[in-house]
């Protein structure tokens, strides 16, 4: 059993001074019980916490770091980069060069903007499609998270036609009621919506797979209808790609799924570690951006050249010939590895995937939307968590969350992670 005595004492501390003792709720493992275990350091696919115990990482800070930590020429890079200062306040090649790589991956985009997170790419992006269409209202699906703007956590009214209501303490009903929440993959609730509301609706944003109730895939048509209704009453289609971009494949889900978006919002995997999100989309609409254009948008530390050099040398690292398919093998390869352990254990779960990002569900139903996800049992999940954590794997603290690979992790790795889990399914 391992000992997290001294995870235990700094927790104790964090809480004296820091909301739930952590700067992002969903550490703080209010979801699976138990206290979070301190990181002292990250290398390859490994974690290592305060206590000396080491753990295979799939949570990979929530999905950027899929080259895994600290890889060598990451490292290098911002070495050299911090030698020339952090910060400027002013343009940098960087900027440009990141962009590029972007708009190369993305070409459903003209141009793109960096920011600071996904929070605020997301949030940008909303409030350039509403610039650009005139029009106040948005569509959201119910279980997408896009970041913590006001407009955004909002669930569905009493009736998808009418306002939504808010999803937390202090926000407005004024701001609530402009979000339409609607069930994801129900093609029928959406296109009555926009029928009947399409001259008052600005934009629609998705995550094209759902990696905020953990893994939820569009069903075959789905993104495809939502892409033609909007195109058809001059709706902004938003793909929220900040967990899915670089990881369900190279190009995104639109890449994947073959869907061009009116606009992109990206974060996570192009900061590489470093706090960076963007957005972007055609011409037309991100000239609407100032300075170009009327609708502000600004940041202090938006394209700083730390952040840039991160998530420039991940790209190139990621764009090499045959990496991201390496990612991507090593994930089908956990797959099976985590599905034959739950048979053997006779414990029935659905494991869905796309590309390198993933989730095991408690439950034997068939997972498409939030309230088939809300079916997984949650006290099983947690017991399972604790059993991966004792064992030296770190999974999301969340049955709702996504797992992620690295370039790191080794088939070694994932032989462990299978029979961690398999101990762990027999005693849960
Ligand atoms: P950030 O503001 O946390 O950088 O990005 C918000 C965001 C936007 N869009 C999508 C699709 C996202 O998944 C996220 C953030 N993802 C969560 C994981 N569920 C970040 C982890 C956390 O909140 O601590």
């Amino acid at each position: 059993m391992k000992s997290h005595r001294k995870s235990e004492k700094l927790f104790k501390q964090a809480k004296a001074v820091m909301p739930g003792g952590v700067n992002s709720p969903v550490r703080a493992f209010k979801a699976v019980g138990g206290n979070p275990v301190f990181i002292a350091k990250g290398k390859g696919s490994k974690l290592y916490d305060v206590d000396g115990n080491s753990y295979i990482d799939y949570v990979l800070s929530w999905g950027p770091l899929i080259l895994g930590h600290a890889h060598p020429k990451v490292v290098k890079a911002l070495k050299a980069a911090v030698d020339k200062g952090t910060s400027y306040g002013a343009p940098t090649p960087l900027e440009i060069e990141l962009a590029n790589l972007v708009l190369k991956a993305y070409p459903s985009m003209d141009m793109v903007r960096m920011v600071n997170s996904g929070t605020e790419a997301t949030m940008s992006a909303i409030r350039v499609a509403r610039g650009f269409t005139k029009r106040d209202k948005i569509i959201k699906f119910e279980g997408c998270y896009h970041g913590h703007a006001d407009g955004l956590l909002v669930k569905a009214g009493s009736g998808a036609m009418t306002f939504g209501v808010p999803d937390s303490p202090g926000v407005p009903e004024s701001y609530a009621k402009n979000t339409i929440t609607l069930p994801y993959n129900d093609i029928d609730a959406l296109k009555a919506v926009i029928e009947n509301a399409w001259r008052e609706i600005a934009c629609l944003i998705i995550e094209p797979v759902v990696g905020n109730i953990g893994c939820v895939l569009p069903k075959p048509g789905f993104l495809e209808a939502v892409r033609a209704l909007t195109k058809k009453y001059g709706i902004v289609l938003i793909f929220d790609e900040v967990m899915t971009g670089f990881r369900v494949s190279y190009g995104g889900a639109q890449e994947r799924y073959k869907i061009k978006p009116d606009m992109t919002c990206l974060g996570k995997v192009i900061g590489g570690g470093l706090p960076v999100g963007a957005y972007g989309g055609k011409k037309e609409i991100m000239s609407m951006v100032s300075p170009e254009g009327p609708v502000y948008q600004a940041g202090t530390l938006s394209g700083n050249p730390l952040a840039m050099t991160a998530g420039i040398e991940t790209l190139k690292i990621l764009s090499s010939k045959g990496t991201f398919k390496k990612i991507e093998k090593l994930s089908a390869l956990l797959e099976k590895g985590l599905a034959d352990a739950a048979k053997k254990a006779g414990v029935r779960t659905r494991f869905y995937r796309a590309g390198t990002m993933f989730c095991t569900y408690f439950t034997d139903r068939e997972v498409y939307d939030y309230a088939t996800a809300k079916t997984a049992d949650t006290a099983r999940f947690a017991k399972f968590f604790m059993g991966m954590l004792n064992r030296g794997v770190n999974i999301a603290p969340s049955q709702f969350e996504a797992g992620f690979m690295s370039l790191a992790h080794t088939e070694n790795d994932i032989e462990k992670t299978a029979k961690a889990a398999y101990e762990s399914l027999k005693k849960s």
